[in-house]
């Protein structure tokens, strides 16, 4: 029988690299969908992926380019990791993020409904949809109350996959993803700032770090747990959005702690808080309530805080030499 074809955009990225390494396994043909000459692209991904994926450009703005390459490679599953992401960028850039995080997903839906309408559908979603919920933690029958360009970016794109679900019978669904993080993850982000300074720090090549608010609290995942929501979602009867998050929260303080506290350090000695790096609004507490998850998916988060953390602080120490 012939393997089956799945379509990732953003598989240079930190989620789409993990879906890809899970769907190879799975023996599927993974399709990585780019956004720039798949030459260079290619070099941007990791060791066990880059021989085994087919990559193809994609201009997110381009529908008819879209169907071509729908028609082409014949997909069964189309998952969108693709997305403009940065934790405090999430203001800049508006009209660009509304392009990329929004009205690209309509243009997926739209593509899928002209060319197969078989093809199943999962768009990574984001907390940011309830930054401003007055609820929490928030579930997927949380009303949706985004506060910056990001979060309505995403939004959007969850109502477009709802309404091609049901005006247009579309296999179409959100994974409504909280915050997951990995060795791969930007060091923009607050955790891989982190673990990426502990290193150099370490290693002699830094004498401190500087964080904003360190009692700002996230639900963080590990992304292979989330990736893995992402494909049982697909591998369902009926077509369901879920929240995918761990229902714990630590503070930034906490992450600091256990992660020098693994290198035998105590971060209260390199750890300073910086006004310059506080953000001007703190969204309402983000935590997932993914009961729903664990009972329609069966999907339980497998690696915990603690591991999370010393799974990250290793990696950096082995790649930063001094
Ligand atoms: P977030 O991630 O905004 O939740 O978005 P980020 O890691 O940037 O921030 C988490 C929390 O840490 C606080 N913080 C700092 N953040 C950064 N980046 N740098 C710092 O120095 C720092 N000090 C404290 C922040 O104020 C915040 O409270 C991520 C992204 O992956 C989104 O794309 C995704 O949608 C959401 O998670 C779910």
């Amino acid at each position: 029988m012939a393997s089956r074809t799945a379509l990732v955009t953003g598989i240079t990225g930190q989620d789409g690299s993990y879906l890809a390494e899970l769907l190879l396994g799975r023996g599927y043909r993974v399709v990585g969908v780019v956004r720039r000459e798949p030459r260079e692209a290619r070099r941007s991904l990791p060791a066990g992926v880059t021989g085994s994926v087919d990559l193809v450009e994609w201009d997110m703005r381009d529908l008819p380019q879209l169907e071509r390459i729908l028609e082409d490679r014949r997909p069964l599953e189309f998952y969108n990791c693709a997305a403009y992401s940065s934790g405090s960028g999430m203001y800049d850039e508006p009209i660009e993020i509304g392009d990329i995080n929004g009205l690209a997903v309509a243009r997926i839906l739209e593509a899928i409904r002209r060319v197969d309408i078989g093809i199943r559908f999962c768009q990574a979603s984001s907390s940011e949809i309830f930054a401003n919920a007055s609820e929490s933690p928030q579930s997927e029958s949380t009303p949706v109350c985004p506060r910056s360009p990001y979060g309505a970016a995403k939004a959007y794109a969850d109502f477009m996959v709802r309404s091609y679900r049901e005006r247009h019978g579309l296999f179409a669904c959100s994974a409504i993803l909280f915050n997951h993080e990995s060795p791969r993850r930007s060091t923009v982000f607050v955790t891989r700032k982190i673990t990426h300074e502990l290193a150099r720090i370490k290693r002699g090549l830094a004498g401190e770090l500087r964080l904003g608010n360190l009692s700002a609290r996230r639900d963080w995942g590990f992304a292979g747990d989330h990736v893995r929501a992402m494909w049982l979602i697909l591998q369902q009867p009926r077509a369901e959005d879920f929240v995918v998050a761990t229902g714990k929260t630590h503070s930034v303080g906490e992450f600091c702690e256990c992660a020098f506290a693994h290198l035998g350090m105590d971060y209260r000695k390199y750890v300073r808080e910086d006004a310059v790096a506080y953000r001007p609004t703190e969204s309402i507490q983000l935590v997932g309530n993914a009961a729903k998850a664990d009972r329609v998916l069966g999907w339980k988060p497998e690696t915990g805080f603690q591991d999370l953390v010393k799974m990250m602080v290793d990696a950096d120490l082995q790649t930063v030499i001094a």
